[in-house]
């Protein structure tokens, strides 16, 4: 499923790396983007949920991006900023006392720092340094270890190192700059590469962290600092499709409630349906039967549902029962529920039963 298959001896060397380092700095990109800042503040924080005993310092050496394009809630605090030349020697005595080193979003210090003195001697430093990026560029062969895979975003092999390969506890923190740093890369999930669909699936284990500690406004607050151009309600309901995703082998569905109906215009409504199926669901590889549920804005416990499927699965038989039509790989129906909720259920249900051998197959 994720990129890292081929990593796991390395992921297991930078652990007893980890573990015996008391001292860490983390280097980034200048001009940092949200994918930079997000890695290196969850990388920050997941090292020190996980032993607080130990020194982190993420450094940065120009100014940070602007507070309004940093989500609500994301503490920028433990950066250091290291413009002044005060600030480079702490900087510099910071990297001769460190045990380890941490470049993200980036694989060499000459992307790291302008300032010659300082480039010579973290140049010098490689020996103790690990790499986490997902740029074509080679990286340095000196570095300690190397983790340089091509994928959407530098955020999500943060996340798969540390938090699903080896179990640091997430925080609402790095959480929060997990997403800040995949949304900001992928521009919402928009130009999320068709191989990489499950970074859809950390999105929502993410979103569903978050509302646990925080609910309502995260991916609202996101956009916002993205400065993405869409409405609150769209980013809201977007973001409750996530959530709702079920898989169950080869079949994914999902639904948008009756809240956007009042939130949402018809128009609305429908982009987000087909973004959420052409954009998300049609580019999970393992899928082959998809569907999306929303309300009708004009007739009350009445849900219109997109069926989609990929090869010789007809999912118009399905329509069909319900009184709708289409074609094998492209059908809907309208269906009677309670709520959307329920409207899904009868679908997964319908569509788990009539596909059981290709839904339980994979
Ligand atoms: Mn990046």
């Amino acid at each position: 499923m994720s990129s890292l298959k081929l990593y796991t001896d390395l992921v297991h060397n930078l652990l007893s790396l980890i573990n015996n380092a008391a001292k860490i700095v983390i280097f980034t990109h200048q001009h940092p983007d949200p994918d930079a800042i997000g890695s290196m503040l969850a990388l920050s924080n997941l090292l020190k949920a996980k032993n607080s005993n130990v020194v982190i310092t993420p450094v940065l050496f120009e100014s940070l991006l602007p507070k309004s394009q940093i989500p609500q809630g994301l503490s920028l605090d433990s950066i250091r900023v290291a413009r002044k030349e005060s600030d480079t020697k702490k900087v510099k005595k910071a990297v001769l006392e460190a045990d380890l080193m941490f470049i993200v979003d980036a694989s060499s210090y000459d992307r790291v720092v302008d300032n010659p003195y300082i480039l010579q001697v973290l140049d010098q430093m490689y020996h103790k340094t690990i790499i986490i990026d997902h740029h074509k560029t080679g990286g340095s062969k000196d570095a300690l270890l190397s983790f340089n895979v091509q994928v959407a975003s530098c955020a999500q092999l943060v996340y798969e190192i540390f938090v699903k390969t080896l179990k640091f506890p997430l925080t609402t923190q790095s959480a929060l700059a997990i997403l800040f740093g995949i949304m900001g890369d992928t521009q919402m999930l928009r130009f999320l590469p068709t191989n990489e669909s499950y970074v859809a699936q950390y999105v929502s284990e993410l979103l569903s962290f978050l509302d646990k500690v925080s609910p309502g406004r995260v991916l609202q607050n996101i956009a916002k600092a993205l400065e993405l151009k869409l409405s609150l309600h769209m980013v809201s309901a977007f973001k409750e499709a996530i959530s709702n995703l079920r898989v169950n082998g080869a079949l994914a569905g999902t639904f948008i409630s009756d809240v956007y109906k009042s939130a949402l215009k018809d128009n609305e409504l429908g982009d987000l349906r087909l973004f959420i199926l052409y954009e998300i669901l049609a580019k999970m590889e393992e899928i082959k039967v998809y569907f999306v549920v929303r309300p009708d804005l004009n007739k009350p416990r009445r849900y219109s549902v997109s069926l989609r499927s990929k090869g010789n699965i007809d999912v118009s038989l399905i329509a069909q029962k319900y009184g709708g039509g289409g074609h094998k790989n492209a059908a809907g129906c309208d269906i009677n529920a309670d709520s959307a909720k329920d409207a899904f259920e009868i679908m997964f249900k319908e569509l788990s039963s009539l596909f059981e051998d290709v839904v339980s197959h994979v």
